[in-house]
């Protein structure tokens, strides 16, 4: 072979794979406040056509809807349906002496279309015991409601569950090895002491959270003749789980101890994310709280900074709608941001919390995002988000839009629930 030859396909060895390479590899995560982008952010008083929204009546019967709608069609996509008609409930055990006696434990299966063959959540609810007009936290949890407490006698999933070294959750099955695994994430007592429920369910009951094109979990049950999976402007994952949320206050709703005008919705990462779409579907729930929730979440995207909405939408192909895909590496087209989700939830009270080392999930871009939203709640007659600047770490803000970034990881702590419940304390227990 001439030597030129040999040049070529050695340069031809080296480049290719190189190329490939670079093809594959995901942009560079932005940790650095220099390298945020200029991005202008939608203006959430503003309608698509230009006109400005100065009073309550055009946010509420013009903006709302039509901010919505964008949400739906760009983001998460359109949720097909509400309560199935044939849904019931069937309680499934009862404990009157629970927590040593403070509280009642009752576990409800919410048959979603009735049937004993068709998917199902399994609802695990916490109430203090002897009291009356209960107000509640509800919130999806990641591995079964047995990790939420040590309590023996709650019920193991028997369902699909996401492997977790950490909580001995091998081979996607739950078994006793993970029981009170993430009970400082729930701090079932102290809500019991300080006068709440708690009601929870496994986020996998409702669709388990990995992409199987939409086979399994409740998005069938919606399908219309021929369907075989959501349209691209239709419901992903997290639209499913917040569905879920509902299909849980519709049971609390018919709970005699429970207040279901006092309803919080609380949700940790993607459940997070879940808890706010959920507060902003559905009018009921009175407050809501997004723990961590970054990309896609409580965080701005325009900002570029951690999670991206590329990087989200390839890891996570099965939680937001087909359309959203459209904005990977190219957030600065999206028509809307995330403070006009929380925006969205106003004037009922919504809490944001961020934790210093969670840089993935953006703790500035969250905290603008809440800023962002306080012009709708200030025009709506509340106090918004009360603090130009991001506070300093663990020093809430408890205004109708709360805010804290507290020391430390990607969690819920006990002084996150301490705040949330300050917060309640404070919004939810005048709510009429
Ligand atoms: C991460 C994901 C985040 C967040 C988190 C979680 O892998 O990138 O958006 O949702 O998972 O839910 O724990």
């Amino acid at each position: 072979m001439p030597r030129y030859r040999i040049l070529l396909v050695a340069v031809a060895c080296l480049v290719f794979p190189a190329v490939l390479w670079a093809a594959d590899r995901e942009p560079e995560t932005i940790y650095d406040e220099s390298r945020v982008p200029p991005y202008t952010l939608p203006d959430p008083l503003v309608m698509a056509d230009g006109t400005k929204v100065a009073d309550a009546e055009t946010w509420n019967n013009r903006r709302r809807g039509e901010l919505l709608a964008i949400f739906e069609q760009q983001v998460y996509g359109k949720t097909p349906g509400g309560r199935p008609e044939a849904m019931d409930f069937r309680v499934r055990s009862v404990d009157e002496q629970a927590l040593g006696g403070a509280a009642v434990r009752k576990e409800v299966r919410i048959r979603f279309n009735g049937r004993d063959d068709g998917p199902f959540m399994d609802l695990l609810v916490f109430l203090p015991r002897g009291k009356i007009n209960v107000p509640m936290f509800l919130g999806l949890n990641f591995g079964g409601n047995h990790t939420v407490h040590a309590d023996p006698a709650i019920a193991v999933p028997q369902t699909w569950v996401r492997n977790n070294p950490q909580q001995n959750i091998r081979d996607n099955r739950a078994t006793e090895r993970s029981r009170g695994a993430s009970a400082s994430q729930w701090q079932v007592e102290l809500l019991i002491s300080r006068g709440y429920g708690l009601a929870t369910a496994y986020y996998g009951d409702i669709d388990p959270d990995f992409d199987d094109d939409f086979q399994n979990g409740v998005h069938p049950l919606f399908y219309k003749p021929g369907q075989t999976k959501p349209a691209p402007d239709e419901w992903g994952s997290i639209g499913a789980w917040a569905w879920g949320l509902s299909r849980a206050l519709d049971y609390l709703e018919t709970e005699s101890a429970v207040d279901a005008r006092r309803v919080a919705v609380m949700g940790h990462s993607r459940l997070g994310k879940t808890a706010l779409w959920a507060g902003v579907q559905d009018p009921r729930f009175a407050l809501v709280i997004s723990n961590n929730s970054g990309c896609g979440g409580a965080a701005l995207s325009k900002r570029v900074f951690g999670e991206t909405v590329g990087r989200i939408n390839r890891s996570f192909p099965h939680w937001f709608c087909d359309n959203f895909n459209a904005y990977n590496e190219n957030e600065q087209a999206l028509p809307v941001d995330q403070h006009e989700l929380i925006a969205l939830i106003a004037p009922r009270p919504v809490y944001v919390a961020s934790a210093e080392e969670d840089l993935w999930a953006d703790p500035k871009g969250e905290f603008l995002a809440a800023k962002g939203a306080d012009p709708v709640y200030r025009l709506l007659g509340t106090d918004g988000l009360a603090a130009e600047e991001m506070p300093p770490l663990d020093q809430p803000v408890l205004s109708r839009i709360g805010y804290h970034v507290r020391r430390g990881k990607h969690d819920v702590t006990e002084f996150d629930w301490q705040t949330y419940l300050d917060f309640a304390d404070k919004h939810m227990r005048t709510v009429k």
